[in-house]
């Protein structure tokens, strides 16, 4: 008998704790424990969890919650710390920069030992008329070796997220994320494909080109609803992943639309099509 040696590309959804990103791409809004329920009833490999900040993740026995379920934490966003309190990596302000590295080394500090991967995509902020773009990315850089050696210390990890130019003006594509990351040593790109989708003239080359540096993905249709909703071409985009042997997680990162539900059996049904067959 043939045994079918597991898929090392695993599948993700995203469940938010944060009432100020209703409307937000998350797919799951049944508090911890109900959407970790039906994240394993539709027979996710892990979840990714959107959290207000890290102490209301303290105290909390996610492993357990987790294992219980036969799920993992695929990643924990740091977004809130934007989208609640203001805080990014290029603020102007030496405090300002100070507590956002603060906000996600506490975020690291309860997602390290569970083995998940802490996320900065909005938290890296973009330039403004007091910050010009050179001294926006130096501090982005600066916030991301401070992370990166928190990271060494508690075999902690980091995705690093290109966004779309409507979003920031940091770096736009994989490859400008990966000079950004250049030389660190726990820190890898998330590719999300929605804003691939927007910035990358070749998806399928850009995943490519980054190989092993991509440590994370947001899956995601051309227009943020779950995989099979829109007209993103699928198949090159799994070829690229198998041939730079990417092990991680496609994680929905998707409108909740028609309903979390819909979204969700739509990502699982693509992840097995494209996937697993
Ligand atoms: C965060 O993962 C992201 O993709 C940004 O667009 C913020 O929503
Ligand atoms: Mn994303």
């Amino acid at each position: 008998m043939k045994i079918k040696t597991p898929h090392r590309i695993r599948s993700s959804v995203t469940l938010s704790l944060v009432e100020e990103s209703r409307g937000g791409p998350f797919v799951l809004w049944e508090g911890l424990e109900g959407s970790m329920e039906i994240a394993s009833s539709l027979g996710f490999d892990a979840v990714e969890i959107f959290p207000p900040d890290a102490e209301s993740l303290v105290g909390i026995p996610l492993e357990r919650l987790a294992s219980d379920r036969n799920l993992s934490i695929a990643a924990i966003g740091t977004g809130a710390g934007w989208v609640k309190h203001r805080l990014s990596l290029a603020d102007g302000s030496v405090a300002t920069r100070q507590e956002a590295i603060g906000f996600i080394a506490r975020v690291m500090e309860v997602a390290a030992p569970l083995g998940a991967g802490v996320i900065i995509g909005s938290m890296q902020g973009r330039s403004t008329p007091e910050v010009p773009l050179d001294r926006a990315r130096g501090y982005l850089r600066e916030g991301l070796e401070t992370l990166d050696r928190i990271a060494v210390r508690s075999s902690g990890r980091v995705f690093y997220e290109p966004l779309n130019r409507y979003e920031t003006d940091q770096c736009n594509t994989l490859e400008s994320g990966c000079r950004m990351i250049e030389g660190l040593e726990r820190t890898t790109l998330l590719a999300d494909w929605f804003h691939m989708n927007i910035e990358e003239a070749d998806m399928a080359r850009s995943l490519r080109e980054a190989g092993g540096r991509v440590g994370h993905i947001h899956f995601a249709d051309t227009n943020r609803k779950g995989v099979g909703m829109g007209h993103l071409v699928v198949e090159p985009l799994i070829q690229a992943l198998r041939d730079i042997e990417y092990s991680g997680y496609l994680s929905a990162e998707v409108f909740p639309q028609p309903s979390s539900m819909v979204a969700a059996e739509m990502t699982i049904e693509s992840y097995r099509r494209y996937v697993c067959s």
